[in-house]
């Protein structure tokens, strides 16, 4: 499904950027979505975070914070998700139709940028952590309450909207389609208390670039926190561009791009 669409769409390759990533985050996976809703192709290198790739000496350099996703264009780095969506799409992506350009529509979008920096990420960071590196085997009551706020806050914010951040999908619904799908495999969405979310996650899941970029890595996320707080002793780092992860080719076989 994805890949023919795929096919009919201009692509914009751009090789001398790089990006970092692992794609069970969340921030990584928003930065992939932006990539493939703009129809931008850069390199990809996969950083395997259970074997601490990411803290080691060469990616340090760039993140002294040792978080992903890292972003590279020329002498420019980035390391913040949020950073990174709106300079693609300022520097590379004309149209403004995921970010606008007049000052009000952009700043409705800088806040819910905000929100899910502030609010959204930070609460799925205090309940996935202590599963995934710390042998806890629940997401904490404490933990469960928050998010159910930010569930409550999600609702409101989306009444009377289809979409978060306008008339259409920006990437303000982007970053917290990233955020949001990770947290209901923690705290599943009830349909009955928040219906209009979960029928805004529901059209999110239906856009090419969640199918193409989001769908995989949350699988991956869902069996790491199945799978709690164990070693991961398979492979590394794969040098990769975007438009093989939209393809769903193989390394090996695709030598273009
Ligand atoms: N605000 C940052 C958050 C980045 C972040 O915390 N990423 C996590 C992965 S989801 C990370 O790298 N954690 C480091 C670790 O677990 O050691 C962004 O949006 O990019």
């Amino acid at each position: 499904m994805g890949t023919s669409s795929s096919k009919n769409v201009i692509t914009s390759g751009l090789k001398h950027c790089t990006l970092w990533k692992t794609d069970r985050s969340p921030p990584c996976r928003a930065v992939m979505m932006a990539l493939d809703a703009m129809n931008l192709s850069i390199t990809e290198v996969d950083v395997n975070m259970d074997k601490g790739e990411h803290r080691g000496p060469e990616l340090s350099i760039y993140n002294p914070l040792q978080t992903l996703p890292i972003f590279k264009d020329k002498e420019l780095i980035l390391s913040d998700s949020h950073a990174i969506t709106s300079y693609l799409a300022t520097r590379y992506c004309s149209a403004g139709k995921f970010l606008p350009k007049d000052a009000g529509g952009r700043a409705i979008i800088d806040q819910l940028m905000h929100y899910d920096s502030g609010i959204l990420y930070p609460r799925f960071r205090a309940a996935a952590y202590p599963i995934l590196y710390e042998n806890c085997r629940f997401v904490m009551p404490q933990q469960v309450c928050e998010i159910e706020c930010a569930y409550r806050d999600l609702e409101c914010m989306l009444v009377g909207r289809t979409w978060l951040g306008g008339s259409w999908p920006t990437l303000g619904d982007i970053t917290i389609a990233a955020t949001l799908s990770t947290l209901n495999v923690l705290v599943p969405i009830d349909k009955l208390r928040y219906p209009r979310l979960s029928s805004w996650l529901y059209r999110m899941s239906e856009e090419i670039y969640y199918i193409t970029a989001n769908k995989k890595g949350l699988g991956e996320f869902s069996r790491r926190i199945d799978r709690g707080c164990i070693s991961d002793d398979s492979e590394f780092k794969c040098p990769r561009s975007s438009i093989r992860r939209r393809a769903g080719v193989p390394e090996k076989e695709n030598k273009k791009d």
